[in-house]
């Protein structure tokens, strides 16, 4: 497959410095040569830069770094609608803010190409609110809002192109959601899998509905991975941890049936902070989890063909 890696260093969209070092802790964990390992041609475009952020305000006084914000989401909406024409895009964070970017891009090229883009967010948390209901202020708290065309980001955000239909977005490991972001999931129409439905029904039971629903529709698959989706005691490099989330073999067992599945047109692995890692760890975690996703595998077996 040919995949394309493009860095995008933001970290104005939490409070923890030290997302920016996000894309070179993947490359030294061996993002790029585990990929052209597996038989990948992998081009490396570097990370992405934002304009000059241009000062407003906003009406919820506790929402920070808009102008800078703003700015990263169309410098990475650009790089990842180019990005994706013919190539799988892989972006590096970078917190997860830089995903109302990449979405944007995405759901850009899967209009132009007449195709539904489906999205599967791997985080504690939805990332669900908007710019009025943001209680934390930290917009990595708002891009799946932001790209499923939730009001109150006009004049804000850079207008989107093509939104994402939020029927066709499924979280999975949820168990931190704010009360107007359940509300809005709710109304939305989001497929919410909570840890409960993981411990319950079994996350490759889940994935399994939702991959049958994608391929069904031919459509194209964003996968967005946030490092807190993981339990914290194997990926302890994120300044948002929660407890009680996927175990290492849930992971894998994710990226082996995504990778199985051949939908996944682009991927995001965010809020790596390097700053909070042990010796590396969580970088080397998600370098093998890419891999999973991208072929390797334990053994050899019949693919499923949908
Ligand atoms: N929902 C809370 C917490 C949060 C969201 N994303 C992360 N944390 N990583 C908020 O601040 O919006
Ligand atoms: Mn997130
Ligand atoms: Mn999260």
């Amino acid at each position: 497959m040919r995949c394309r890696i493009i860095g995008a260093p933001v970290q104005e969209g939490n409070s923890y410095p030290g997302c920016d070092m996000g894309p070179s802790s993947l490359r030294a964990a061996g993002i790029v040569s585990t990929l052209r390992q597996l038989g990948h041609d992998v081009e490396d475009l570097g990370v992405v830069v934002p304009g000059p952020a241009r000062p407003q305000a906003h009406g919820n006084a506790a929402v920070k770094a808009l102008p800078e914000i703003s700015a990263w989401t169309a410098a990475i909406s650009e790089a990842a609608f180019r990005a994706s024409d013919e190539a799988m895009p892989i972006f590096l964070g970078g917190d997860h803010s830089m995903a109302a970017g990449t979405l944007s891009g995405v759901v850009q090229r899967a209009a132009e190409l007449k195709r539904p883009l489906f999205v599967l967010w791997l985080d504690a948390h939805p990332d669900f609110h908007t710019l009025d209901t943001t209680e934390s202020g930290n917009l990595h708290g708002v891009p799946l809002a932001y790209a499923t065309g939730l009001p109150g980001f006009e004049g804000y955000f850079p207008e989107l192109a093509a939104t994402v239909d939020p029927k066709h977005v499924c979280t999975l490991g949820l168990r931190s959601v704010d009360p107007a972001e359940r509300r809005a999931l709710s109304e939305a129409g989001v497929t919410v899998h909570d840890m409960r439905a993981i411990d319950e029904h079994g996350i490759g039971t889940l994935l399994r509905a939702f991959l049958d629903r994608v391929a069904k529709a031919n459509g194209m698959l964003h996968v967005s991975l946030d490092v807190d989706f993981l339990d914290p005691s194997i990926a302890p490099a994120v300044g948002t941890t929660v407890p009680g989330g996927a175990t290492f073999r849930e992971a894998h067992l994710a990226m082996e049936m995504l990778s199985d599945s051949g939908l996944v047109t682009s991927l995001d692995i965010v809020e790596l902070n390097p700053f909070l890692d042990e010796r590396g760890r969580t970088a080397i975690l998600l370098v093998d989890l890419a891999a999973s996703l991208m072929g390797r595998r334990i053994m050899d077996r019949p693919t499923r063909s949908f």
